[in-house]
């Protein structure tokens, strides 16, 4: 049993945060980039709404929906506003095929999807830093390593790698409460070689809110909510396409049932014993698409 599968109340409450806090925060940061909603021209809106509507209106004829499962599909959206779960419903059912049909012409290395917790600006190190953390921060020491290049081998110097992701309890800062701001997020700077050496803990399994509109929906279908444990990075350089990635743990029982469906074989790290101290280590190269 990990220790996500014992959450107490206490957690629980914490989780249900996470979910809306998420909405807040995406809002800010598309206000921020004044992309809210007009950038979508009439014809697409056109087409897309259009086939959208035409999905859900092929399904209730073809699965003869009643009144009970159309009203109780109002009440869960309604919900799933109240709870500000939006962006976690998108991220979690929706996301991996926009990222696929974006990324679909990539040769460097694969992305995945984003998800909701990321923030900008995270505190910057040097090519060889320590994640940010508490003092007495609970996890297996893990040192990941690796470089950045280009898809023609040469090496970018410089680039920037900023990584983001959960406690020993499956919480992220400034979406669950009582973590330090910047906790297990940050910017490395990649020496004059593109080598990166990241100290940071191993994340544990996520289980997503459950309490919320998501976990309802989760729980009336007998799904389960679980994400395998994963690293979330983002990696830039000078001329090239931004990589939103996240890495996976073999032997993690979700990798082959991801909630998110954001597990791709060519993400899952080889972690061993660091021979020079105490907990993992692995190595993991980065390679970046020059700009389209
Ligand atoms: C996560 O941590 C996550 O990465 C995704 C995609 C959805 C919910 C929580
Ligand atoms: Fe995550």
């Amino acid at each position: 049993m990990t220790q996500n599968e014992s959450f107490t109340q206490e957690q629980e409450a914490k989780a249900a945060d996470s979910g809306a806090n998420a909405s807040a925060r995406f809002r800010e940061r598309m206000a921020a980039s004044a992309a809210g909603g007009s950038v979508v021209d009439h014809e697409r809106v056109n087409l897309l709404a259009g086939k959208a509507i035409k999905a859900l209106n092929d399904i209730v004829i073809e699965e003869k929906v009643s009144y009970e499962e159309y009203n109780a599909l109002k009440a869960w959206l309604i919900k799933v506003g109240e709870d500000g779960e939006w962006p976690l419903f998108l991220d979690v059912w929706l996301e991996h095929s926009v990222e696929e049909v974006v990324n679909e012409h990539r040769e460097g290395s694969k992305g995945t999807i984003e998800g909701p917790y990321y923030v900008e600006d995270a505190p910057e190190l040097p090519w060889n830093g320590t994640i940010p953390m508490r003092e007495d921060e609970p996890g297996t020491p893990f040192l990941f390593k690796g470089q950045v290049r280009s898809v023609d081998g040469r090496p970018l110097p410089g680039a920037k790698l900023e990584l983001w992701h959960a406690d020993d309890l499956g919480f992220y800062s400034q979406f669950a409460p009582g973590l330090p701001e910047w906790n297990l997020r940050g910017t490395w700077v990649a020496d004059e070689e593109g080598r990166y050496e990241i100290h940071t803990i191993r994340p544990a399994p996520y289980q997503i809110p459950t309490e919320g509109a998501c976990g309802q929906l989760i729980a009336a279908a007998g799904w389960h909510a679980w994400r395998p444990a994963h690293l979330h990075f983002k990696v830039r350089a000078q001329d090239h396409q931004l990589i939103t990635s996240q890495l996976y743990f073999p032997g993690d029982p979700h990798n082959d049932d991801d909630v998110a469906s954001a597990v791709k074989p060519e993400l899952l790290l080889d972690p061993q014993p660091n021979p020079d101290a105490e907990g993992e280590m692995t190595t993991y190269d980065f390679v970046l698409d020059p700009e389209a």
